[in-house]
């Protein structure tokens, strides 16, 4: 035989049994047998490319080409591949010199798989590391045309809109329901390139100037010998700076009083806290400060319901806007702005508008609503969105500048320079959360993680190479032009001007604003606060700057650490304004959740649940069926939450439709007081005491026993019955059961 046959020979048969010994070794291969384990194994269509996986368009608004793919590089086709693109066989075993020897070195699959896990976690944020995310539209009235040019403020226009919410203290993991300040950040990508309005729920801060930031925060943060505790306010060295930097009173205050304890991120305000430089299209200029107002209204948890929420549910506010957002319960603030007149002191009635401890009241200058905006979709994917979203106070439009607020001019600086930390570079620009949606078009080139192809020769200006290109924008093309302000002349200085010297009105006048069941919970948390510190000196100095808030304030926690009063200072008389009070109205309740007690076992034990269910839902709120088991509970009922994994404080309300008796193996009775005397479910019982101890209202029908009090509705209607208890939930609480004196200790 001629030799070249004789190895052509051998090499097929070779490959014949290969092939025929690799075959059986392939399981999920095509043409092999179906794998026995009962997961879905057919290839599908590759998945869509979600709208943030996009890549930039293609082509320019003019048409002309970018360049760019796109598809993005993701989730593309049926099989498992490898980062190249190469299909797998197998990820679950290692490859390895037989099947129990060593792992080999070549195994590149392994090799990748691991390197990547070891890698996915990024930085969390050095502040507000604990936030959720959520997709939504904002729509401009045009009622601000006179005083801003931005053209997604103009009259029905439509800009699409990510906002995060967070805190600000804890970690990444740690729990919604701290007592802390919230974030309230606002992405629009608007037409003209995008604006980022990064604000908080509360309106002032607890410094004047940027170059403290970094001692507020050490002191905040856990403590450095032991990194304890986590996510809280209420320890010494947050104490000890609060009582010696006395600018921090203001944002104590509020820090202290409920809104430190939203209910919601759905009932929280927002600021803008700084104020702004608005132009309009004829250059003249004005000055505002931004508000969000809740359509829901602003409402908070008590304390008491905060601190069981961390254990029961630590992701209560993520999971709260998540679900409201999947039911359809979209929420909406409506933007506003209070205007004042860009006069050279900026100042109004005497407040100093460049100081970001200090409010304008609502009385002096209303908030007028220029705008709307709707939370409407949930992000895909929460790292991709939520996390790597990448916010910055100098991500502006034409229409809006900064002032010399120093607080503002810090933070130009801090947010363009935590990315490269957090983000890994300069590119963060490319990620698809913070890709804008105006066409960009600059000269910034390579870097870390650059994902652009760029064409051309000419990244420079002026050049010749690249035509000239790209252009410079004038005015009319919307350039973002800064406002040509004066900068008054003066000599360079380390100091605060005498307008930020007053720490005390303002603390004081959001005191006498609240109402007295507001003002009680500002106590009870200022007591539990310094109730938690150790130095008996930071408690007594915090005394001190209390007398100077209120005397009664600084009387009442004196007596609740059982230190003697400082003594009364002679204090100015205030302005209350009503606008920071939260009690008082009736507001809507979508998205509010309500616990149905049944009794699945018992006759007349899951009577009227049905109809009261349509009727719940019918009111746009939750309800979900408790029950002793899960499962099915008969007339097309299921239990949702049984005994064992049910909280009151899940609940804006509770409804019973039966009081079940304690089941065999229940733990033991509870005292009966809740429940008029009968004998039920202990855990049924707890539920119905907290429910009543945190002012919520309670509706009970048929047989159902739970005593009487305010707020409890009882009948033989059972959508009667929870008619009368979506009315009292739109009061947030049942307030006058807490007047009477009977609120929970803390
Ligand atoms: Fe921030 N802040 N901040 N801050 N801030 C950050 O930026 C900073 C301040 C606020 O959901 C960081 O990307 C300095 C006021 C929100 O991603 C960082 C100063 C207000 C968020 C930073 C302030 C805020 C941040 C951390 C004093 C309300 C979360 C990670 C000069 C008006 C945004 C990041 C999100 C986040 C710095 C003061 C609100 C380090 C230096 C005042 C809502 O850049």
């Amino acid at each position: 035989k001629n030799p070249a046959e004789v190895v052509v020979s051998a090499l097929k048969k070779a490959v014949e049994k290969v092939t025929e010994a690799a075959e059986p070794a392939i399981p999920g291969a095509p043409g092999s047998e179906p794998p026995s384990v009962a997961e879905p194994t057919e290839p599908r269509e590759p998945l869509p490319p979600k709208p943030d996986q996009d890549a930039p368009e293609t082509v320019t608004p003019t048409g002309a080409p970018t360049g760019a793919p796109k598809t993005a590089n993701s989730q593309q086709g049926a099989f498992l591949t490898t980062a190249q693109g190469v299909r797998l066989y197998d990820t679950d075993h290692s490859l390895k010199a037989g099947e129990r020897g060593p792992t080999l070195l070549q195994d590149h699959h392994l090799r990748e798989k691991i390197m990547h896990f070891d890698h996915e976690r990024i930085p969390e944020r050095v502040v507000h590391a604990r936030g959720a995310g959520a997709h939504g539209v904002f729509v401009g009235y045009g009622t601000a045309e006179n005083i801003c040019k931005a053209g997604f403020l103009k009259e029905g226009v439509s800009t699409p809109v990510f906002v995060r919410f967070s805190t600000v203290v804890g970690s990444r993991g740690s729990a919604d329901t701290v007592r802390d300040t919230r974030g309230f950040a606002t992405k629009f990508y608007t037409d003209e390139g995008t604006f980022d309005l990064v604000g908080n729920n509360i309106p002032v801060f607890f410094i004047q100037d940027g170059i403290k930031f970094p001692d507020i925060i050490h002191a905040v943060k856990p403590h450095p010998d032991r990194e304890i505790p986590q996510a809280q306010s209420a320890h010494d060295t947050f104490w000890d700076f609060v009582s010696q930097h006395t600018e921090a009173t203001h944002h104590m205050m509020w820090h202290v009083s409920d809104r430190g304890v939203p209910r919601s991120y759905r009932t929280m305000e927002g600021f803008g806290v700084h104020t702004f430089r608005l132009v309009n299209e004829a250059g003249e200029t004005s000055l505002v400060k931004f508000h969000w107002k809740p359509k829901l209204g602003v409402h908070s948890l008590l304390w008491e319901e905060a601190q069981m929420i961390s254990g029961f549910d630590p992701d209560f506010h993520r999971r709260d806007l998540y679900d409201a957002i999947e039911s359809g319960a979209f929420p909406q603030w409506e933007f506003g702005v209070q205007v004042f007149p860009d006069t050279p002191d900026q100042t109004f009635e005497g407040i100093d508008l460049l100081d970001s401890t200090k409010i304008v009241p609502e009385e002096l200058a209303p908030v007028q609503p220029i705008g709307m905006l709707t939370l409407n979709r949930n992000p895909t994917n929460f790292f991709a969105e939520s996390e790597q979203v990448a916010f910055h106070t100098g991500h502006l439009v034409p229409g809006i500048d900064v002032t010399d607020d120093p607080l503002l001019h810090a933070r130009l600086f801090s947010y363009l320079d935590t990315q490269l930390t957090r983000l890994g570079g300069p590119n963060f620009g490319q990620i698809p959360i913070n890709r804008p949606h105006a066409p960009v078009n600059d000269m910034l080139r390579d870097g870390f993680h650059q994902h652009a192809v760029h064409g051309g020769v000419a990244p420079y200006k002026p050049n010749s190479l690249d035509g000239g290109c790209p252009f410079f924008a004038g005015s009319k093309d919307l350039a973002y032009v800064e406002v040509p302000q004066r900068v008054a002349e003066a000599t360079k200085v380390r100091k605060a001007p005498e307008s930020f010297a007053d720490h005390f009105t303002q603390p004081r006048q959001f005191f006498h604003s609240l109402s007295p069941l507001e003002q009680e919970h500002v106590i009870r948390a200022i007591t539990f606060e310094l109730g938690k510190c150790y130095e008996q000196a930071i408690k007594e100095r915090q005394l001190l700057v209390l007398a100077k808030v209120d005397t009664r304030l600084a009387a009442e926690v004196a007596t609740g650490l059982g230190l003697p009063a400082p003594e009364a200072e002679a204090l100015p008389e205030v302005v209350p304004s009503p606008a920071l009070s939260q009690l008082g109205q009736e507001w809507p309740i979508d998205g509010r959740m309500v616990g149905i007690v049944v009794d699945a076992d018992a006759p007349d034990g899951l009577d009227g649940v049905a109809a009261v269910r349509e009727a719940l839902f019918a009111a746009g709120v939750v309800p979900l069926v408790i029950a002793a088991h899960g499962g099915e509970l008969g007339q097309g009922l299921v239990a949702q939450r049984t005994f064992a994994t049910a909280r009151s404080v899940e609940f804006d309300a509770l409804l019973l439709a039966a009081t079940p008796p304690p089941a065999p193996d229940a733990l033991p009775a509870r005292d009966e007081k809740a429940t008029g005397g009968s004998p039920v479910d202990p855990r049924v019982d707890l539920l119905v005491e907290e429910t009543y101890r945190h002012a919520k209202a309670i509706g009970a029908w048929g047989t159902a026993a739970v005593g009487s009090g305010p707020g409890i509705v009882t009948g033989d209607n059972p959508t009667e019955v929870a008619e009368q208890v979506l009315t009292l939930m739109r009061q947030h609480r049942v307030w006058n059961r807490l007047t009477a004196g009977q609120e929970p200790p803390q």
